[in-house]
């Protein structure tokens, strides 16, 4: 089978390509624009291997998505490039809305024209799977349960809003030229290759620098974390074997307050890499730091993932502990990877 993966020089979309080339006989091509949150060394391993292709476009790029399109001849696309960080939607919410909303619908009439002249079996068994968020359901309340797919959308930030739209548009062109489409619903992922400006990899990275470690407002927001390991796993099930036209959420049932979750960090940064080993002047946890909430931050974020749990027999595979100790040892051994990125200037992550 060949994958066309969008976004593949980052987080999530590099560990499916490292994952597809690993253990499978797949092919993936990957197509990138390389922004500031992208970058090739996350799919070093497995760039020399026949089976893996790289395109440095812009899902924005009509034309050259065609091109793409035509010369290799997809039976998969995974959607995954987007902006993604909700800080910097905030300070700057253009980038997301051409990225998010215009790239999309780009990607959409590319691979449709693309889908339509395919003959009668390629044309049934291709997919379009679009990768979207917990988000896009807005603040659940502590009082309300997980919610399903069928709960109404409520975006509450920039970023929220332009994958809300985004799926909107996915949904539009099943519904309208027939495209066999599916969506995701993935709930806050971590792991390897995550960049340091979203809050796990963040908080490790400035813990091991000594610096403070902020948490944005009374730090009892809950998020569900999901090792990026177990989302790889869940998006191939939707993508392979999901029914066409239907959502999925994906999430772990780890259900942690992000001050609960930095203090878990800090414990296990403490007997992994001692503080008083590494000069720091203070315990990890003293580094923890309140600083002013995000604007419209939401409390909590909770999917109900019976569906994909029943209809696709997926499981997640790892606690939040055991995914935690692995991606921190992946930090402690991988400090020239985000060295590199905070030596750089991304330019402002926050309003
Ligand atoms: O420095 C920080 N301090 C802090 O308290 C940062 C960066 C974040 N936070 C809080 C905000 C959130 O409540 O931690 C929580 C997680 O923050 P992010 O890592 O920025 O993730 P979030 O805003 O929850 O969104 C993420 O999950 C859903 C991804 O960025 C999205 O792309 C994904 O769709």
């Amino acid at each position: 089978m060949k994958f066309l993966i969008t976004g593949g020089a980052g987080f999530i979309g590099s560990a499916l390509i490292r994952h597809l080339i690993n253990t499978t006989t797949d092919t993936v091509i990957n197509v990138d624009s390389l922004t500031y949150a992208g970058g090739l060394d996350s799919v070093d391993s497995v760039a020399d291997n026949s089976r893996y292709r790289f395109f440095h476009t812009d899902i924005c790029n009509e034309a050259a998505m065609a091109e793409v399109f035509a010369t290799q001849q997809p039976d998969i696309v995974v959607h995954l490039a987007a902006e993604s960080h909700v800080d910097r939607s905030l300070a700057c919410a253009k980038r997301f809305v051409h990225s998010n909303v215009m790239g999309t619908q780009t990607l959409l009439t590319t691979a449709t024209d693309y889908w339509q002249g395919l003959d009668a079996e390629r044309r049934d068994q291709f997919r379009f799977h679009h990768i979207s968020t917990d988000e896009v359901y807005g603040d659940i309340p502590l009082t309300q349960s997980a919610v399903s797919e069928n709960a109404r959308y409520a975006p509450s930030s920039p970023y929220a809003a332009s994958k809300a739209a985004s799926d909107h548009l996915v949904n539009a062109w099943q519904r309208s030229y027939g495209l066999p489409t599916l969506i995701s619903h993935s709930t806050n992922n971590y792991g390897p290759y995550h960049h340091p400006e979203k809050f796990i990899p963040r908080l490790i990275v400035q813990a091991l620098q000594g610096q403070a470690l902020p948490i944005y407002g009374d730090g009892q927001q809950r998020r569900d974390w999901l090792h990026v390991s177990d989302h790889v796993n869940a998006l191939l099930s939707v993508a392979t074997h999901g029914t066409i036209g239907k959502r999925y959420n994906i999430g772990s049932g780890s259900e942690t307050t992000n001050l609960a979750l930095a203090e878990q960090l800090c414990a296990l940064l403490e007997e992994l890499a001692p503080a008083q080993k590494k000069r720091c002047l203070k315990a990890y946890r003293d580094l923890i730091t309140f600083v002013e909430d995000r604007p419209g931050h939401d409390r909590r974020y909770a999917v109900d993932t019976s569906k994909i749990k029943h209809e696709l027999a997926w499981q997640p595979q790892e606690t939040l502990e055991s995914g935690l100790r692995k991606t921190v040892i992946w930090y402690l051994e991988n400090p020239n990877w985000w060295e590199n990125i905070v030596s750089r200037d991304c330019g402002p992550a926050r309003y």
